[in-house]
């Protein structure tokens, strides 16, 4: 495949930006050769800068789930935009998102939209550290809540990816108050409360992590962290930035029948614009500034068009079947991905949950960041790097997840076992 405009592109970007990029994964470090700079795209697929096609399980790291380029989403923003961009002051849009966000997630009684994941994880430890009065917070290790200080501790996505999960930087003072336990553990999380009593402000976890690679929550695991959060008076956090209104229109916390005190979203709710928003009992919303003291704001938190681009989105998700079509189309990829694996002699452990999965290159069970970690990332390299080549965009390192979209055909899914076929046939 001739990327030689990408290659172009790549070069002069690493003189410009830190490592060409504007987010770390995407710099293909981890999986090697040249990231394909994107031009284009439309329902399944992408096109780069030399006009390669590829069928694309990134969909932006997961809020394209209607597929690329949805023409509501597009008539929308453009109508949004012609009425102005951003006003800084309340809008009907914001109301319009405010209720349906209620009405789609079991534990959000009120809401604040901001503009990023990071934002939204960030404002919701500190308003439960406002609630309790306590400092200290619980994170699973591979869990990723975004780049704020508070989070970088045993952190997955990039960090895991360039095996740097504690980052320099962030202040001692700051990451002694956060703790953390392996995922799937509620052991661990007993342990750490028995030392810690009285202290702990929230828990929080990506519900279903995405972050280290797709994993599942074992049979018990989050109705287990509820009983412990409320019997502890700790605020459960569920991070719902990947899975809300993808694994569920009500998220993680509806498919699995638990509902936390707050959640944070991104992704999804934004229908591919930048937005994030963090939600919960209306007792620990009503701590936000201007009601209550914890404060929190942003210049284009709630802009029309990431408003109006994430109205449609969940009004196109609220549609009946939807949630089924995506679950047919998973299965039938993971099906044939499956059946290739069986005829070669390589480890492979497959997780998936709904439309998200992974595939690991480990013997398995994956369940944690330590079984995920065992996988062989030079052989996820060279799968990667072998899809690329067939035209199949995966996410560019073993700790992030693959996403199912309501634009993958039976075709695009068909080629894509094909091309795993003969990629498998080399590792
Ligand atoms: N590590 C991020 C997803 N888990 C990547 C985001 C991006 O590069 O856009």
């Amino acid at each position: 495949m001739n990327r030689t405009r990408s290659s172009e592109l790549f070069r002069k970007a690493q003189e410009l930006i830190p490592g060409g990029v504007n987010s770390p994964v995407r710099a293909f470090r981890a999986v090697g050769g040249t990231p394909p700079f994107i031009k284009s795209a439309r329902g399944s697929k992408i096109y780069d800068a030399d006009g390669n096609e590829y069928i694309d399980y990134v969909g932006s790291w997961g809020p394209m789930i209607l597929g690329h380029c949805h023409p509501a989403i597009t008539e929308a923003a453009v109508k949004a935009l012609e009425n102005g961009a951003s006003f800084g002051a309340p809008t009907e849009l914001e109301v319009e998102m405010a209720e349906l966000v209620i009405k789609c997630v079991p534990s959000v009684e009120m809401v604040r939209m901001v503009n990023s994941g990071t934002e939204a994880t960030m404002s919701a430890i500190r308003v439960a550290r406002g609630y309790t009065g306590r400092d200290k917070i619980v994170k699973c290790e591979g869990c990723y809540h975004g780049h704020e200080d508070s989070f970088l501790v045993k952190a997955g996505s990039g960090l895991t990816t360039f095996g740097v999960p504690t980052s320099p930087g962030v202040p001692k003072d700051v990451s002694k108050n956060t703790l953390t336990v392996p995922y799937n553990s509620l052991e661990a999380v007993e342990a750490i409360i028995a030392a810690n009593k009285g202290e702990i402000a929230c828990i929080i976890l990506e519900p279903v992590p995405g972050n280290m690679g797709c994993i599942e929550p074992g049979a018990g695991y989050l109705e287990g962290l509820r009983k412990i959060t409320e019997r502890e008076g700790i605020i459960l956090i569920f991070d719902e930035v990947m899975s809300g209104f993808r694994l569920a229109l009500g998220g993680a916390q509806e498919r699995f029948g638990v509902t936390p005190d707050m959640t944070t979203m991104g992704k999804i709710i934004g229908g591919g614009l930048p937005v994030g928003a963090y939600g919960g009992k209306k007792e620990l919303m009503q701590k936000v500034s201007p009601v209550g003291p914890v404060y929190q704001a942003g210049t284009l938190s709630g802009n029309p068009l990431a408003m109006s681009a994430g109205i449609v989105t969940l009004k196109e998700l609220m549609k009946p079947g939807v949630y089924e079509a995506l679950e047919k189309k998973s299965v039938r990829l993971e099906t044939g991905l499956k059946k290739v694996a069986a005829k070669y002699p390589v480890p492979a452990s497959f997780t998936r949950v709904g439309s998200m999965s992974t595939v690991f290159f480990a013997p398995g069970p994956v369940f944690d960041y330590e079984s995920a970690l065992k996988s062989d990332t030079a052989r996820f390299g060279k799968f990667f790097m072998g899809m690329l080549e067939r035209g199949v965009n995966l996410a560019p390192s073993q700790f992030e997840a693959g996403f199912m979209s309501l634009a993958h055909s039976d075709e695009d899914i068909d080629r894509t076992i094909a091309a795993a076929d003969e990629v498998w046939a080399t590792l």
